[in-house]
């Protein structure tokens, strides 16, 4: 659908991993922009979709939950795909609600004629690109009409909340999603244990884990004589080096933790518990 493409688009930062796999996005992350027209703090949520495990619950609740709490909702389709039952369910939960919407065909790169969807008014509906910023502006403009005057929250630099860590663990976490297959990617957890910056060296030392549910998931993860894991961590320290403007020393450990997406307490520590 592309939810987190728009976002890190818009900002021009990456605040939110992607991939082309279902499910990337398991927390709410925030995304801050400012302009000289003021400040929009983005919530990019999970996909809405039928969680099979309770990870998967966590994130379906909490995409709900964020739409009533959000001043103005923005309902991001798949332009290629079309109009689905499912958003036309969640229109019309966002009418109940009464909530300020917007609806987003994105990936029009992928499409040559669109219309909106059926019964809905067509100032709401917008044609864009995340990936090549076609009718960005314009969205953004019109979430600002929207939009009450308020304090500005953030300082103006400030593109996210998410600590370093919290990012470089996500990262990892991408490298894996873009290299892995079939159950691999969605069974896959990361955690940083260290982030430190060597001053003397000019050198970040980052320790992660990666969880696993299953031996074979492992074996995987670490691929022949390692080869895996070396990809992971390349490829993932090219893109963690970019956040914070030093070298990186990526140091990664792979652990087994047997069905931790139906586990509360593991899910929690992991910060992909229901309130987190
Ligand atoms: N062609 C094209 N592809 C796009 C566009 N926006 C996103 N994509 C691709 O769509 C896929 C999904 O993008 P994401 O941003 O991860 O989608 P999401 O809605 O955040 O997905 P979840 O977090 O899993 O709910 C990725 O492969 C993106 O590269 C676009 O405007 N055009
Ligand atoms: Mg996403």
């Amino acid at each position: 659908m592309g939810k987190s493409t728009l976002l890190n688009a818009i900002l021009e930062e990456k605040v939110a991993i992607v991939s082309s796999k279902p499910q990337t996005t398991r927390t709410l992350i925030r995304g801050i922009y400012t302009s000289e027209a003021g400040q929009i703090i983005f919530v990019d949520t999970p996909g809405i979709h039928k969680p099979r495990y309770r990870l998967g619950e966590h994130m379906v609740s909490k995409a709900r939950r964020s739409m009533g709490d959000a001043d103005v909702v923005v309902l991001v389709y798949d332009a290629a795909w079309g109009w689905s039952e499912e958003e036309a369910e969640l229109l019309t939960a966002l009418k109940r609600l009464d909530r300020k919407h917007l609806v987003v065909a994105n990936k029009a790169d992928l499409v040559r004629e669109i219309r909106p969807p059926e019964g809905l008014d067509e100032t709401r509906w917008f044609l864009v690109s995340a990936r090549t910023g076609e009718g960005l502006e314009e969205l953004v403009k019109a979430i600002f009409d929207l939009l009450e005057p308020g304090p500005m929250y953030y300082p103006p630099e400030m593109v996210t909340d998410q600590p370093e860590q919290v990012v470089a663990a996500e990262l990892v976490r991408e490298a894996i999603l873009h290299l892995t297959h079939d159950e691999v990617p969605h069974s896959v957890a990361v955690e940083v244990e260290e982030f430190r910056y060597d001053e003397k060296k000019d050198l970040t030392v980052i320790r992660a884990t990666i969880y696993v549910e299953r031996a074979s998931q492992r074996k995987i993860i670490i691929g022949h004589r390692g080869s895996m894991i070396k990809e992971i961590g390349k490829l993932a320290r090219a893109e963690i080096e970019k956040m914070v403007a030093s070298k990186v020393f990526l140091d990664l450990w792979v652990k087994v933790k047997e069905k931790w997406r139906d586990r509360e307490g593991t899910l929690q520590s992991l910060g992909l518990g229901a309130d987190q």
